[in-house]
């Protein structure tokens, strides 16, 4: 009998399964009721105790290699055998990778960026969870400002205040008290308003705030720089205007005025019929902010402005909703995928 367990175990090895017939064949063989393995466990009842040990042993071993071939085979040729072909088609062409790309705010924020570099503006950064003094008492916001209110900010903590910041402004802060003049620097960042979201408002949206501070920085240096970024911006035939305005930071302020992009000044929707759309604000560097941050206005002065980089980027795509830059849907994030030959 120890022959015959031997010579099955040979033919099990050497039998080849390569299709749904073939296993079909070796389970009948060797797997079922009046199969040959079945019919040694037959056998077996008849032999000696010592002998159904050893041989036992050996059956069994057969049975499991005999099973395991025929459930791995299985698995072969579910997946393979006897299936038509025609499935593969080789000739197709590869379905591509999903690419990524970068979100319409990081295509505008980078251009800003690359602009202003261009100007001799390096970049500063700050943090986003603010002080009062930072946000609010160095900036010249007098103690009863609408802004300081809790329908106006996000207060964190209250006595002493923690809020998040309301501008990137507290970057410039925290510049002018590390460094001496002079300082040329933008502040790209995230800032946060208490506001109801709506196509026109959001609790949080992007700024880019501008500072200049050397000795005889004046109007003229604010005017230019601005009118090279808008040009550079927009297009150099952009026509750019100053409106007188208000800022607790700076004085005299202006607000920024381009023509508008769409009518080219003849008057539309976007431009309300003015023919000029509001891009920025600025001014001169209030004297009492330059002494909070340790400067002497007497030896120096500066300039600031402060765009929203959602604006930037409305004007550039005639994007007409806010909430679409941060709802994440693919449909319009894709749309500002490079074109790829
Ligand atoms: C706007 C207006 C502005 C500034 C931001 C600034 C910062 C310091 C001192 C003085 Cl530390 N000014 N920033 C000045 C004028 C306007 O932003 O409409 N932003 C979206």
């Amino acid at each position: 009998m120890e022959q015959q367990i031997k010579s099955i175990e040979q033919e099990v090895r050497d039998f080849t399964i390569t299709s749904n017939e073939l296993l079909e064949n070796f389970r009948l063989k060797f797997i079922s009721k009046k199969g040959l393995i079945p019919s040694l466990f037959e056998e077996l009842k008849k032999a000696s105790p010592e002998e159904k040990k050893k041989l036992g042993k050996e059956l069994n071993a057969l049975k499991q290699l005999a099973e395991g071939k025929y459930k791995s085979a299985q698995e072969e040729t579910e997946n393979t055998a006897d299936k038509p072909h025609e499935e593969i088609d080789l000739s197709l062409p590869v379905i591509p990778h999903k690419l990524g790309n970068q979100h319409p705010l990081s295509l505008t924020r980078y251009r800003i960026i690359e602009i202003f570099e261009r100007l001799g503006f390096n970049l500063a950064d700050g943090p986003e969870i603010e002080d009062d003094w930072h946000n609010f008492t160095a900036l010249n916001f007098p103690p009863n400002h609408p802004a300081r209110e809790m329908q106006d900010t996000f207060f964190i903590e209250k006595n002493p205040d923690v809020l998040l910041r309301t501008h990137t402004s507290n970057v410039q802060v925290r510049l002018m008290k590390k460094q001496p003049p002079p300082i040329r620097s933008i502040m790209p960042g995230r800032v946060f308003r208490n506001e109801a979201i709506s196509a026109r408002a959001h609790c949080f949206f992007h700024q880019v705030e501008g500072l200049y501070i050397d000795k005889n920085v004046g109007f003229a240096d604010l005017k230019q720089t601005l009118y090279s970024f808008a040009q550079e911006m927009y297009g150099k035939d952009i026509k750019i205007r100053y409106r007188p305005s208000f800022f607790p930071f700076t004085e005299p302020s202006a607000e920024i005025d381009i023509s508008c992009l769409i009518c080219k000044g003849k008057g539309c929707n976007l431009c309300k019929h003015s023919g000029w759309v509001e891009i920025a604000g600025s001014g001169m560097v209030h004297p009492n902010v330059l002494r909070h941050g340790n400067i002497d206005p007497e030896e120096y002065t500066g300039f600031a402005f402060g765009m929203g980089i959602e604006r930037v980027t409305q004007l550039l795509f005639q994007v007409n909703d806010l909430r679409l830059y941060s709802e994440n849907d693919t449909r319009f994030l894709r749309q500002f995928r490079p074109v790829l030959s």
